[in-house]
């Protein structure tokens, strides 16, 4: 699935969020900015259909479980304030990538509904932020060490893109019942 620039490989828990080309967007059929506004909703939903006696059973062996996955989550929503505050405040902003793997062991005994919770905050506290982003703001160069030149836009769309991937990965838990 191609969402934006990022090529998204929902087969996967440890997808490698690689841009396919940060010079060619690929327009998706639904807008970045209503995909990100909605998430935290669409959440709550899927961890309501999941239940709480399925929140911590793996997607698939050596998968992800709901649990882990909204950790994941909340953990990148602190990302991704960090990566777009900075992209507006610093000239041509140096991203650091980091090993997402290496962050997740703790994922196995916190609160599915606290990450929940804090992915929400902070959502909504980054979309309050990109209700004034500009034009020109938007247009901001930002480098990534390993996958090029690529602008403030790039990172929305690589919110929403993960957003979507992680949410049929949990579509996919929750059909299972
Ligand atoms: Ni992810």
């Amino acid at each position: 699935m191609i969402f934006g620039s990022v090529r998204l490989q929902p087969d996967r828990d440890q997808e490698t969020h690689v841009i396919a080309n940060p010079y060619a967007i690929h327009v998706g059929t639904r807008d970045p900015r209503e995909v990100i506004d909605t998430t935290a909703l669409e959440l709550h939903r899927l961890a309501g259909r999941i239940g709480a006696a399925r929140l911590a059973t793996p997607r698939a062996p050596g998968k992800w479980s709901a649990r882990e996955i909204l950790c994941h989550l909340a953990v990148w929503e602190i990302v991704f304030a960090f990566r777009l505050r900075q992209a507006l405040a610093e000239d041509r902003h140096v991203i650091q990538p980091f090993d997402q793997e290496k962050w997740a062991p703790p994922y196995q005994s916190l609160d599915a509904h606290a990450a929940l919770a804090t992915f929400e905050q902070l959502r909504k506290w980054n979309l309050a932020l990109l209700e004034n982003v500009t034009a020109s703001q938007m247009a901001k160069p930002v480098v990534h060490p390993e996958r090029g030149e690529m602008t403030f836009e790039t990172v929305v769309e690589t919110m929403a893109g993960h957003d979507l991937n992680h949410l049929g990965q949990l579509e996919e838990i929750a059909r299972r019942s």
